[in-house]
């Protein structure tokens, strides 16, 4: 069966995780991924190595079903190979550092010269502005995007959130500006500049919490268990602070993940009370309607986990899904890579790789009906460069290994 990307060629020179995420996606769903990687390659591959000498999950995890080619792009021959690579590329991806790309010598106008149909895609920190300048990390740009500040028990410190919302949370936004603009491509045959910040990620997958601070405006945020409230959102613990209340109660036996998140939307309070043993508050008017339990949602929850507590998590999650009442049991990473229903959707999938066996990993979360996946490993350094150079550049052999001894590839 063809791919949805079939076809599309990615000059893929990212690093870390952010851009190496994005482009997963784009060789999960059917196009060619180059990635192209300094002598020395990606730094993650040595990084948080479990098994000596050989590539880190971190790299693995992250550079699925792609191509790797070595470049020395601060040498003169090296440049002259990266603009044949540019010609015959649709698309380019980087998160360097800002500038690098530029001291590369291939500046935007350069590029689009040597290639008008490209789409030339960058992940940095920060906007135009004061901060244009600045590196960043994942928590760098939870720091500046709005998800620290808010995230967290009202009396501590600010928290990082364990979902990569900065690194592979702005990944999947460059994803859908790539697309984007492949479809533009389709009708005015010219490529374009995508452009992606990790803050401005963030702030997107933040925006509820600038629904709540404009909303304080008008007094307090009855929804947040919150008492007092000053002139910004404040920390919340477990409630989403939306439209139905929830929290995380405690189920048995009462480890560190024994906890399920239950959401008391308004049919569900008849059978919650029910389940709970307190059928009398299904009527009671101090407890029968949303508006009368919103200055007791902490009382409410306190009764929910009288009862949870007495069972483990998974038959709770079956009591209360038997009413249609949303929850989810807190699941640990060991909960996970072990839960076969995720391996049945191929969400949680082994891959053989060539030096350390066969890993686990994650799977490709975008279905669709018409361009299956199939996660394959990682490329080792420079895997494909004769693949790439010779084959598909036409470089000569004899040139192919002046260019290895001479340290360009
Ligand atoms: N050949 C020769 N040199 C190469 C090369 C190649 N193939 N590929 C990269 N380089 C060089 C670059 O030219 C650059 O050198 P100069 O600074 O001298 O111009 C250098 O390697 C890369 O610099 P960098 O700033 O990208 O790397 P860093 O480790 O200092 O910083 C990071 C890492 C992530 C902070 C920075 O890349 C960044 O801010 N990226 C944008 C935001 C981002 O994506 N962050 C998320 C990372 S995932 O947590």
């Amino acid at each position: 069966m063809s791919k949805a990307l079939e076809g599309v060629r990615v000059l893929d020179m990212t690093h870390v995780q952010s851009g190496p995420s994005a482009t997963q996606i784009l060789a999960w769903l059917g196009a060619d991924v180059i990635k192209v990687e300094a002598l020395t390659g990606d730094i993650t591959r040595k990084q948080l190595r479990d098994i000596p000498d050989v590539d880190s999950l971190y790299f693995t995890m992250l550079n699925c079903n792609k191509r790797s080619v070595t470049l020395n792009m601060k040498s003169a021959e090296g440049k002259k190979i990266f603009t044949e690579l540019v010609r015959k590329s649709d698309v380019m991806v980087e998160n360097f550092g800002p500038g690098a790309v530029d001291r590369m010598g291939f500046t935007w106008d350069l590029l689009q010269e040597l290639n008008p149909g490209l789409i030339y895609a960058s992940i940095k920190g920060f906007g135009d502005g004061p901060y244009t300048h600045y590196k960043a990390y994942e928590v760098v740009a939870q720091a500046m995007g709005g998800s620290m500040s808010t995230t967290g028990f009202e009396d501590g410190p600010p928290v990082a959130t364990g979902a990569q919302i900065g690194d592979s949370g702005t990944g999947i936004h460059a994803v859908a500006g790539i697309l984007a603009a492949l479809v533009q491509r389709g009708q005015t045959g010219k490529g374009q500049r995508v452009t992606v910040a990790m803050q401005h990620a963030v702030l997107n997958l933040c925006r509820v919490k600038l629904r709540d601070q404009q909303r304080l405006a008008h007094g307090p945020l009855a929804e947040y268990p919150n008492k007092e409230f000053s002139n910004e959102v404040p920390r919340s613990g477990n409630a989403s602070g939306g439209g139905q209340p929830g929290w995380a109660v405690k189920c048995k036996p009462g480890g560190p993940n024994d906890y399920i998140y239950v959401i008391v939307q308004p049919p569900g309070w008849a059978p919650i009370s029910a389940l709970i043993g307190r059928p009398e508050l299904t009527d009671d008017p101090e407890w029968a309607t949303p508006e009368a339990r919103l200055n007791k949602l902490d009382k409410m929850f306190q009764l929910i986990e009288e009862w949870s507590i007495n069972y483990d998590k998974w038959d709770v999650l079956a009591k209360l899904n038997a009413h249609n009442i949303p929850c989810g049991p807190i699941l640990s990473t060991e909960e996970l890579i072990e839960d076969s229903s995720l391996v049945e959707n191929d969400m949680i999938v082994t891959v053989d790789h060539p030096e350390r066996g066969a890993f686990t990993t994650v799977g490709c979360p975008i279905k669709l009906s018409d361009s299956p996946v199939a996660v394959e490993t990682s490329p080792l350094l420079g895997e494909h460069n004769e693949d790439v150079y010779v084959r598909e550049l036409g470089i000569a052999p004899d040139r192919f290994a002046e260019l290895q001894k001479n340290g360009v590839i």
